[in-house]
Order: structure tokens, then sequence, then C-alpha cells
């Protein structure tokens, strides 16, 4: 039978380092305001998915506090000077916080050609954005980690400010490909600037954590390789904010690597597979954010609600648009194959 206990309880999850500390109203609204939009894809989307709209969901919800603030702390732009994301598929939230588009998900989800990240061929939740260095999220998991090393040695070699982020779940850092980016992060020869993340919400699909780690922290792996550590609450986005920004500005200024694991919910279970439904017993970081603001007396429940309906009729009308528009002509079938090739616009 599987073992329920969480394996690092609540009482025994890092609390807030800075948990005192604020930010300021307006950037707390704006978080509060993208996490919102956050939430309201990933249950349009999984609606989509029921109402056979789309063959598969999965997602971020439970991820909207820490992936809003690494999206808005990040760096944004093309090429080595810029930060590269090596994310996974619960990154939804970062992607609005960097400036994507719902609507664009919303695509993706119904797999038409009008989709940016992939012209319809890969499913939900997998981004691409090259002009941000944002480069695809993959299915299969933990590949981003050894594929990260080699952002992170060319922005060591070359200098500068930019940085490797990539981020991952916990069951995944069972795989080799975790290894290999703390043994390639801290060679004493030539470290690199790379932040790692591990998202822990303490399950692999149906594999609880408590049976599967005998380490207390999966970030204190780091430690054997040299590495400074952190951990953070993940659910609370002032807590997320202050720890990404420190582990920020340590490997940019640095040029050295840092594991970050922050812990935070998976709120409606694995995927689409595992039924997609809210999970009650898990922290919502939506609704402790809107108890905190309205406490501050920054925006009351009632505003949060009209707000939540205001986003959710836009968020209608991009869906509806999309239910409208065509999908991939199987002539296309062959193109992206190759890099370069036969890529829109491109030469034949
Ligand atoms: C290499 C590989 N092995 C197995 C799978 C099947 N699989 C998909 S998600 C998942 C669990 C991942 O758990 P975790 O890393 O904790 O991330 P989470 O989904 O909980 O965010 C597994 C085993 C896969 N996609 N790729």
């Amino acid at each position: 039978m599987t073992d329920m206990t969480p394996h690092v309880s609540p009482e025994e999850r890092p609390s807030p380092r800075g948990s005192t500390a604020q930010l300021p109203r307006e950037e707390l609204i704006r978080i509060h305001d993208l996490m919102i939009e956050g939430r309201l894809l990933e249950e349009r989307l999984i609606r989509m998915q029921r109402q056979g709209e789309a063959y598969f969901w999965i997602g971020g919800p439970g991820e909207e506090a820490f992936n809003t603030c690494l999206g808005l702390l990040a760096d944004k732009g093309q090429g080595l000077d810029h930060d590269y994301f090596h994310l996974h598929y619960r990154s939804s939230a970062t992607l609005l916080a960097l400036g994507g588009k719902s609507i664009d998900a919303l695509r993706q989800m119904h797999n038409t050609v009008t989709d940016p990240h992939s012209r319809g061929r890969n499913f939900c939740g997998h981004f691409s954005v090259r002009e941000w260095n944002l480069v695809p999220i993959t299915s299969p998991i933990e590949v981003q980690y050894s594929v990260a090393i080699g952002t992170g040695l060319a922005q060591a070699r070359q200098g500068g400010k930019g940085i490797t982020i990539v981020q991952g779940g916990d069951a995944g850092s069972a795989e080799g490909d975790f290894a290999s980016c703390l043994v390639w992060a801290s060679r004493p020869m030539q470290p690199l600037p790379m932040l790692i993340i591990v998202a822990n919400n303490q399950w692999g699909i149906s594999t609880a954590a408590s049976g599967q780690h005998g380490e207390k922290y999966i970030s204190d792996r780091g430690k054997a390789f040299g590495m400074k550590t952190m951990t953070c609450n993940g659910n609370d986005p002032e807590t997320a904010y202050f720890a990404i920004q420190e582990a920020m500005d340590y490997v940019r200024t640095e040029r050295r690597p840092l594991v970050l694991e922050c812990f935070l919910s998976r709120l409606y279970g694995h995927s689409s597979s595992s039924g997609a439904n809210y999970v009650e017993e898990e922290p919502d970081c939506i609704k402790l954010i809107a108890d905190k603001l309205d406490q501050r007396g920054w925006r009351s429940h009632e505003e949060t609600k009209k707000l939540t309906e205001a986003k959710e009729a836009e968020m209608t009308e991009w869906y509806k648009q999309v239910l409208t528009e065509p999908k991939p002509d199987a002539s296309e079938v062959h193109m992206f194959t190759f890099a370069e090739r036969n890529h829109v616009g491109g030469e034949a």
C-alpha cells in the first residue's frame, strides 16, 4: 500500500525565510493578477480536455505563486546575455509572467496551426519561445537538467550576467540527468551559472515521495558538490519572491550554481489521466494570497471575485476564438523534423 504520509511534513517544510518581509502593494497585486489568470487558464484547459476538445491535460495549478515570481524576476531576452529557461510541463504561470498569452496556451491545447509554440503538434504546457531563450519543454521528465548544462557552459565561457534556469519535479530528480547536472554545474575548473530548481509537490504521478527519498531535502544533494542550497515555501508568493531573488542574485554575480527546492501543491492531481480533480487537502496558493491581500486591506475578497469573473469572461472569448481556428494540414507533417529546414518563412 502506498504510504500517504508526506515525506517532509507541513511542520518541517521550510518556512518562510523572510516570511515577515513584504512586497510593495503594486508588486503583490501584479503577482495576484497573473496568478488568477494562470489558474483560470489551467481550469479552462482541464474543461477542454473533458469536453473532448483536447486529448490530454497536464499543467501547473498549485505552482502559480512560485512560477509567477520566477518569470517576473528573470532577465528575458535572446542570447547568452539573458537568462535561459529549461522549464517543465507545470510552468504555465512562468510563461504568463514572462509576457506569454493565455490564448496561445489554449491554441496548443486545441492543436491549432496558430499555436506559436509547436504549430499544433505538441500537447499542452509544452511551450517554446526562441526570442526569450525558452527552450522546448519536454515530455520525458528531467531531460531538461542535462540539456541545461549546454547553455550553462556557454554562459560560463562568455561571462556577463545571463544565467541558466532549470526546473523540474521531485520524483524526476531520481533520473541520471539530474545527477549529471549537479556534476557538470559544480566542476571546480568551470562552475556554471545555473539556478537548479526542484519543484517538490511530494508526488511522482501516484508514488509518494515519502517512500522514495532517503535524503530529507533533495536540495541537500547539492551540498555534496560544494553548492549553495536553499529551500522555500513555494505556496507563498512573497516568500518565494525573496528566495528566488536571493538565489538569482547569487548565481548572477558569483557565476556559480545553486540548488533551490520549493515546496508547493499539486492541486488537480497529476494530469487528466488521474482525473484532474481538485485536491481539497493541499494548500491553495490562490486562496492564501487572496486572504493576505484582504487582511492587508490591499484587495478585498469582493474585488478578487469581480476581477476573477472579468478574467474568466476574457478567457471564454479567447477559448471561443480558438475553436474557430484551423488545424495543421496533413501536408505539413514532415515540417520541423530538422532544425532550420522548412520552418515557417524559412528555406525549403
Ligand atoms: C523519462 C520519463 N520517465 C517516466 C515518465 C512518466 N512520467 C511522467 S510525469 C512522471 C512523474 C514526475 O514526477 P515529478 O518529477 O515529481 O514531477 P511532477 O509531475 O510531480 O511535477 C513520470 C514518471 C516520463 N514522462 N519520462
